[in-house]
């Protein structure tokens, strides 16, 4: 069953490119760029990755991005992804990424999207797998900085399918990006909007009445509103769920409380994603079989989840 699951072609639809940067890359990263760290080897860093909510876990991934400071960094953090990708049969990706995150470091925009683009690049013509970046404004900061990033992103126009909203969930509604998200709507960019995480239903409401999101990620707050569950159900809404991101994060107790097979069940648009593999234990394969393991999840059923997952692309 597992390297069945393994072998089941796919797409992946909320995956965080800061997210995938595993420990051994990030001390190789270090040494390169001559930046000490908090922390003495790979083990001791993988031992910091238990985490009681989100922004626990949000403290370290911004720390650990710090080390990506070049094109080649950037590049070779993409690239590793990639290979991934392929060795898990994921045939489609929508990678989402954070300029925020390192332009607020003093790391030229075009550093990080060069280094992204051309390994996305190389992945379509190498690889055979195809791409689109989703560029995502960091939702704990204001609207105003959110503008700054979408006009420092326009010379990059055509390297985006879409703009996103991630970080910090709770107290930082979509509402509070109406205007910049019109505006991405105004040249093109369609909207996928973190929300449901931790946050309640309303956010995922406003992520659609407001941001007019094609896809919400995460989403499975959803499940405690009725009337909210079945526009998810009517309108096709595709949600992209992360569930051992869940469990890492405390949204559920453990996977045997992961509510993904009961929205399948339901008739929701779910996919299985990884969101942020390096630091919760596995990429989309390691999420497909501990639905497997823990919830019984069946080969018509993940038929069913992939299935979802290429139907839900955006390009
Ligand atoms: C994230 Cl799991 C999650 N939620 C919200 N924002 C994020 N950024 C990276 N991973
Ligand atoms: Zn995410």
């Amino acid at each position: 069953m597992h390297t069945w699951l393994n072998t089941l072609p796919k797409a992946e639809l909320h995956l965080h490119l800061e997210g995938s940067l595993e420990p051994e890359l990030l001390f190789a990263l270090a040494e390169r760029n001559k930046i000490s760290l908090p922390w003495s080897d790979v083990d001791s860093l993988s031992r910091a990755y238990a985490f009681n909510n989100l922004q626990e876990f949000l403290d370290l991934y911004y720390q650990g991005a710090d080390v990506l400071r070049t094109e080649q960094d950037f590049y070779d953090l993409t690239w590793a992804y990639l290979q991934k990708c392929q060795a898990q049969r994921v045939v489609h990706t929508e990678p989402f990424f954070d300029p925020q995150t390192h332009t607020d470091r003093g790391i030229p925009f075009e550093v990080v999207v060069n280094g992204i683009g051309q390994a996305l690049k190389d992945g379509r013509g190498q690889l055979g797998i195809q791409s689109g970046l989703i560029l995502s404004f960091l939702r704990h900061l204001s609207e105003e900085e959110a503008f700054k990033t979408l006009e420092q992103a326009m010379p990059y126009r055509d390297a985006f399918i879409a703009v996103g909203l991630d970080s910090s969930e709770l107290g930082h509604p979509p509402s509070k990006f109406e205007r910049v998200f019109a505006k991405a709507r105004a040249e093109g960019l369609p909207a996928v909007c973190h929300a449901g995480e931790e946050g309640p239903p309303e956010y995922i409401r406003q992520a659609l009445d407001l941001l007019k999101a094609k896809r919400i990620d995460h989403g499975v707050r959803a499940a405690e509103d009725p009337r909210l569950l079945q526009r998810l159900i009517d309108e096709q809404i595709p949600l992209t769920v992360c569930p051992l991101s869940n469990i890492k994060l405390r949204v559920f107790d453990d996977m045997a409380q992961h509510n993904i097979l009961d929205l399948l069940e339901m008739g929701v648009k779910v996919t299985v994603n990884s969101d942020d593999p390096a630091y919760f234990g596995g990429y989309v394969t390691e999420n497909f079989i501990a639905l497997h393991d823990s919830l019984g999840m069946t080969r018509e059923q993940a038929q069913r989840l992939a299935r979802n997952s290429l139907e839900s692309r955006l390009v």
